[in-house]
């Protein structure tokens, strides 16, 4: 870890220690897929085991501090001026399927900005991180967004729609829509946090994704900043300040992605 403010040093202990009991839960799934049960009830409480465990090294360092989590909920309401984001596993679906794509994500936020984040992907030992002002870092190595100029030559990636979503069909047009403009097939991985990850280190270019929730992509809007990339959140509900749709990418194809995906004709 090259950065050392006492959040970050919090926040990737909780992460170290949570994943610990994740690689064990994780290598359970095999066995129970084969099962007639299957995995489906393993994973929630593996969910919640890491959450727990989360939460009880946070707490241990700042009892005061505000959290919100996926399972818990918000716990410390009233303090909105110090925040940890949690995301025990990002990445669900993955995990469930005995797929080694998924996330811890931890954010902290201080009157709503967010400064400072892991997401920690324990089954390849990568954790990327980013603290404001400090640059962005995956191990040991200073991380950056790609070069890549044009929206055609771009590599993106993008998730969704759920399947309760009410606007399937509009995700699906501007799938359709930002396909015709690039030359490599668009992925879809199932990790949000590990999307924009990969949007920071270059792996991919950008990435766009409807109906988030905040958990998802917190510690990933600084690691993405701090990686000279670009974040944008679009036609934001302001009665569900939780809920986001998100667009990342490098500075040179993020007006000509958001002018796609945000195209006033498509319904
Ligand atoms: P999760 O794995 O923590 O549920 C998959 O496209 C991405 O979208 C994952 O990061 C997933 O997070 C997130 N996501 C958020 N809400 C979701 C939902 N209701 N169904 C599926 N994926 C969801
Ligand atoms: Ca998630």
């Amino acid at each position: 870890m090259r950065l050392n403010s006492p959040q970050m040093n919090i926040i990737s202990r909780a992460c170290m220690k949570a994943s610990r009991s994740l690689i064990r839960d994780f290598g359970e799934i095999e066995n129970l897929q084969v099962s007639s049960k299957g995995p489906g009830d393993f994973v929630s409480s593996a969910d919640k085991r890491t959450e727990k465990i989360i939460i009880e090294e946070l707490q241990k360092a700042h009892p005061d501090y505000g959290i919100i989590t996926e399972e818990t909920g918000i716990i410390n309401k009233t303090n909105k001026d110090n925040r940890w984001i949690i995301d025990p596993i990002d990445g669900t679906m993955n995990f469930l399927n005995g797929i080694p794509q998924f996330a811890i994500s931890i954010g902290y936020e201080e009157k709503n900005e967010i400064k400072c984040g892991v997401i920690f992907d324990p089954i390849k030992n990568e954790m990327f991180y980013a603290e404001k002002g400090s640059g962005a870092f995956l191990n040991n190595s200073r991380i950056r967004v790609s070069k890549k100029k044009k929206i055609k030559d771009a590599l993106l990636v993008t998730g969704g729609p759920k399947h309760s979503s009410k606007i399937k069909e509009k995700i699906f047009t501007e799938f359709i829509e930002v396909s015709k403009n690039v030359l490599s097939p668009i992925r879809k991985f199932g990790s949000a946090a590990l999307d924009i990850s990969y949007v920071a280190c270059g792996r991919f270019d950008g990435y766009w994704q409807r109906e988030l929730n905040y958990w998802d992509i917190a510690a990933g809007i600084i690691i993405l900043k701090e990686a000279g990339g670009f974040v944008d959140f679009f036609e934001t509900d302001n009665d569900a300040p939780l809920k986001k749709n998100i667009l990342a990418s490098n500075s040179n194809i993020h007006k000509e992605l958001s002018d796609l995906v945000t195209k006033k004709d498509i319904e």
